[in-house]
């Protein structure tokens, strides 16, 4: 399997982790998002959304992390990141789309560039816009975990795909110098979670490509 990648990406991170717990080897192929390479023909071809990341497997390409790390766990059930049950699995997948279709989207880099570009928006506008985003999805995430979450894991626990998604999305907070006072749960649960070897192997500095 080759997996196209950015090390600083979070939804290629998401399927870094989700590799990395499930034991699978990949290769990594290096898309230089910072140089626009997600835009450049040949990725095209295999991305025609111009994202990362891309998972390769036998001569076919798939885009869109969730959808791959459904793909890996259809293929390689265990560890399962869904729960046993059906209302348990919609819980989890409600926790992980609230990050990755309800905020990680408008926080994109090329959400980003389009307000500092075309809109006119300067850099603290660009960061008010962003940090808004973090703290509209996380307020949610910590209401919805105080119930689902033992301090280590966003719902019930084990890990799951809610955790793949979380810490990729704690990463970039704090990248954009995010207050994250106000969730404790969520610091707790990334603080556990970033000490397992699947979570700090997959995490951007730990990536060869990595500056
Ligand atoms: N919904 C997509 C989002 C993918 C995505 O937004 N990738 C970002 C990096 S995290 C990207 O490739 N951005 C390139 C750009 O904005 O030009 C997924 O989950 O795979």
């Amino acid at each position: 399997m080759k997996l196209y990648t950015y090390y600083r990406s979070s939804a290629a991170y998401r399927v870094r982790i989700a590799l990395n717990l499930k034991g699978i080897a990949y290769e990594q192929v290096p898309v230089d998002l910072r140089a626009g390479a997600q835009r450049e023909a040949g990725y095209l071809e295999r991305n025609p959304q111009g994202l990362v990341p891309s998972l390769e497997e036998g001569g076919t390409t798939l885009g869109q992390s969730l959808a791959i790390i459904e793909y890996l766990e259809e293929r390689y059930p265990e560890p399962a990141l869904l729960p046993g049950t059906a209302l348990d699995r919609a819980r989890v997948r409600a926790l992980a789309l609230t990050v990755a279709c309800d905020l990680h989207p408008l926080n994109n880099q090329r959400v980003l560039k389009y307000l500092r570009g075309p809109l006119g928006q300067d850099d603290s506008a660009v960061d008010a816009w962003y940090r808004h985003w973090i703290a509209e999805g996380f307020r949610a995430l910590e209401r919805t975990a105080r119930h689902t979450s033992d301090g280590r894991h966003l719902y019930g626990g084990h890990v799951t795909l809610a955790d793949v998604c979380l810490v990729p999305q704690l990463f970039n907070a704090r990248r954009f110098n995010c207050d994250l006072a106000p969730y404790p749960t969520l610091r707790s649960v990334g603080a556990y979670l970033e000490t397992l070897a699947s979570f700090a192997g997959a995490a951007p500095a730990a990536q060869p490509d990595a500056p």
